[in-house]
């Protein structure tokens, strides 16, 4: 049977790829899904993937996961500089493991997205290696793990 990993998108990820493409590139949200469904085939994975602009709706997924999951692969958009919630509900679904994924290199960016609530709190965290980001958090939640 399939193992489910869920890969949740938050706040304006929707918007990828229509505006800032110096940022974020030009790829939408929808070629990230496909992107991942690729790499989940492979891996043996089987996708919920799943975009809201409301932070209650990531963080019911994030225990939607803790029951149905074998890993989750985050990018919390904004809501990852800010959301308690977030890092609440990761900590709830303990061990199960998380992965953070940012498209942009955070720390190069304002001072504000330099803070991450989500990364005291996943296994690892991923950011500035572009949409690449979400494959290799798929093959980091594939591997055997050492710690
Ligand atoms: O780099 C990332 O993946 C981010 O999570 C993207 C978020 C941003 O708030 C985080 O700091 C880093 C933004 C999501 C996309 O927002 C857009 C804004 C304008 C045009 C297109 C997308």
């Amino acid at each position: 049977m399939a193992k489910t990993v869920f890969i949740l998108n938050g706040p304006n990820l929707n918007a990828l790829g229509k505006r800032e493409p110096g940022i974020y590139g030009g790829e939408t949200l929808e070629g990230i899904e496909t992107l991942c469904r690729k790499k989940a085939e492979s891996l043996g994975f089987d996708i919920q993937f799943r975009q809201s602009n409301h932070e209650g709706d990531l963080v019911d997924w994030v225990h939607e996961a803790g029951e149905k999951a074998v890993g989750i692969v985050i990018n919390p958009g904004a809501y990852g500089h800010t959301s308690i919630a977030l890092h609440d509900a990761i900590r709830a679904v303990a061990p199960l493991p998380v992965v953070e994924v940012h498209i942009s290199n955070i720390h190069a960016r304002e001072a504000f997205r330099h803070v991450s609530m989500i990364a005291p709190a996943a296994k690892g965290m991923i950011c500035g290696l572009g949409t690449i980001g979400y494959v290799l958090a798929l093959d980091a939640l594939a591997a055997p793990r050492s710690v």
